[in-house]
Order: C-alpha cells, then structure tokens, then sequence
C-alpha cells in the first residue's frame, strides 16, 4: 500500500481537480466529435504533474505575481488557479462568449491577464521566448514573482528552447524562471528515441549550470514534492530550475490523431485513486460520485454553449496589431 506523506485534505483536494481536468478534456473531446467544435488539443494523460504545479503558483497580476507562459496541454493548470470548466468549452465552440479569445483560437488556448496568463500560441515553443522577457522584467525591477514556461519533448529542438537556457542562465544575470518539459516521447507521430542524441532532455540544462530534476511526472507526490522544491528554490535564489516530467498522453496528439483513449500508456487518474482507495482516504463511491457530478455539470453546460453566439465578423481585427486602427496606417 502507498505510503503517502501528503496530508488526505491536499490528496483531495489534488483529486477533485484532477477529475474535473479529466472530465472537462472528456467533454471537449466530445464536443469536437458531436461537430460542436472544429478542433480539439488538451492535456489528458498530464495531470498528476500539472495539478501539482498548478497549487504551487503564485496567481495574480504585474510582476509581483507568477508569469505563467503556458501551451495547449496546460488545462489542469488553469482549473487550479480557478478557471470556469465552461470557458474552455465556449473556446472549443468558438462562440463570442469565450473569455480567452472571443471565439477566435483553438481549444485549450488560454489568455488571462489578471492571472498573468500569457496568451498560448500555436506555434510550438514560442513561450519559452516570451518567458524570458517576463523573467528580465521581474529581476530588473526586483519583484518577487517568478516566471514558469511549459511545453514538450519535441519542441525542445526549437531555437526558443535554446534561447531560454542561454538567457535564463547568463553567469550574474541568471533568470527565475521554472523550465517545465513534459515528456510523453511524442511529437505528433514521431517518436522521441529516433529524434534526441541526449539521454535526458534535462541534460542540455545541466551543461548551462541549471539546477535540474527528471521526474515520473504520472506520480502526484513526486509531482508535489518535485514543484514545491522547484518554485521555492526559483523564489529564494531567483535563479532557473529545470523540470523534465515524463507523463503520458492519453488520447492521442489532437483530434487531428482521432482523439481515441489510449489504453497502452499510464494512466494517473486510475492509478491515483486506486492507491487513494488502498489507502482508505476515499472511496471509490465518492470518487465515482465525484466523476459524476462533473459530468453532469458540464454536459449541461455544454448543452447551452450550442446556442450562444458566433463572433460578429466586425470583430474579426479586434486585439490584432492590425485592429489598433490610426496606428499602423
Ligand atoms: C513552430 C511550429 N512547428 C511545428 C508545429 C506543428 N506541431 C504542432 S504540435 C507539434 C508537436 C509537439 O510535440 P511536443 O513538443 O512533444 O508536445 P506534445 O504535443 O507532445 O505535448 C508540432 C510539430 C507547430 N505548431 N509550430
Ligand atoms: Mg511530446
């Protein structure tokens, strides 16, 4: 039986958001196959790690706060930091009401400016290129927030990816900011071992100096326990850290790979609440319930999603440099 040395109120409370992360992806997933959507991406098979790292953040606005430069399998993050289940699904719709793009971009494509939430792109890696501009600002103006960039195996060959090891580490002119890569040994349909000449990912970091950790990111403690060490060494020393997490990716890349359940890959959430049941923190009835209450939630929510509003094409420029009119012409 699993020995844990969380308190059963943070496993909880780590469980209920790692249900209601799975179950939102679920419904969104179901969205794009009922034609409620027109292309789904997301972070199934990443929660143990993300719901970790999501309860270790400092939210809120300016530099005193955290600057998160998140990418689209980041979900489970933001349903910590308090994020409605249903604006995920007015962005998978793509109706006006979505807070995060007004009906403009792709699921899971968060933008949040009271929380700091860099806006996620779709090109791969850029993130790890705006993290350094937020981790410049928060040291020259000497702010206590820290600045955290995530992203995947593949994109790690991008020169972003470099970029941020060369500036986060600048000997006397170090950076806070936490690198996250989250290894699940796929880009699309290529696969890691034809595609990296390093053992570890988190190698490349170490021979910049970096503090690193590679960890089984499908473990919630090691998850918890690795973040916490992670963010308080970033906050004290105001120096980088490296994470490589190896997670799974439970339903393919996209839907453009079918977004099937993969049944060969680990799966966090079962195997979580088999050793929370072992351990008699819950039940599998509460657990069951639990998963059932969401569900019921957000199929409802869902359900009235269809009838809100497209965008007006008026609104096709707004928040586009284009859009600033007077401006640029
Ligand atoms: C700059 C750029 N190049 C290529 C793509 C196409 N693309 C989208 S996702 C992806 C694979 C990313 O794999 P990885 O970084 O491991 O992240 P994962 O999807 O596995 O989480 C690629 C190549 C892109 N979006 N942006
Ligand atoms: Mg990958």
């Amino acid at each position: 039986m699993k020995k844990f040395k969380l308190e059963p109120q943070k496993l909880i409370q780590i469980h209920d958001l790692m249900v209601k992360s799975r179950v939102l992806e679920e419904r969104l997933i179901r969205m794009y196959k009922q034609n409620d959507g027109y292309f789904w991406i997301g972070g199934p098979g990443e929660e143990a790690f993300s719901v970790p790292l999501g309860l270790n953040i400092k939210k809120g606005q300016g530099l005193d706060f955290d600057f998160l430069h998140l990418h689209y399998r980041s979900s489970p993050i933001m349903m910590c930091l308090g994020a409605e289940p249903i604006d995920s699904m007015r962005q998978m719709k793509n109706v006006a009401s979505d807070p995060y793009s007004g009906g403009r971009n792709f699921a899971n494509h968060y933008s949040k400016r009271e929380w700091n939430v860099v806006p996620v792109t779709s090109t791969i890696e850029t993130q790890y290129a705006t993290a350094i501009g937020t981790g410049i600002a928060q040291t020259k103006k000497g702010c206590k927030g820290i600045t955290i960039v995530n992203g995947g195996d593949a994109g790690t060959a991008e020169g972003e990816f470099a970029s941020c090891l060369v500036w986060s580490s600048r000997p006397k002119s170090e950076l806070p900011i936490l690198m996250i890569v989250t290894n699940n040994e796929f880009g699309i349909s290529t696969p890691y071992q034809g595609q990296h000449g390093e053992k570890n990912i988190a190698d490349r970091a170490k021979a910049f100096g970096i503090k690193t950790m590679i960890i089984n990111g499908n473990d919630v403690e090691e998850s918890f326990m690795a973040v916490q060490e992670a963010t308080t060494y970033v906050r004290e020393t105001r120096k980088p850290c490296f994470i490589e997490a190896r997670v799974s990716r439970l339903y393919g890349h996209s839907s453009a790979t079918g977004c099937n359940f993969e049944t060969k890959e680990v799966d966090s959430l079962s195997t979580f609440e088999n050793e929370l049941e072992e351990a008699k923190v819950l039940t599998r009835k509460q657990m069951t319930d639990l998963r059932e209450k969401y569900n019921a939630e957000m199929l409802e929510q869902s359900k009235g999603v269809r009838h809100e509003a497209m965008p007006s094409g008026d609104t096709i420029y707004d928040h586009t440099y284009y859009g600033q009119k007077g401006r640029y012409w």
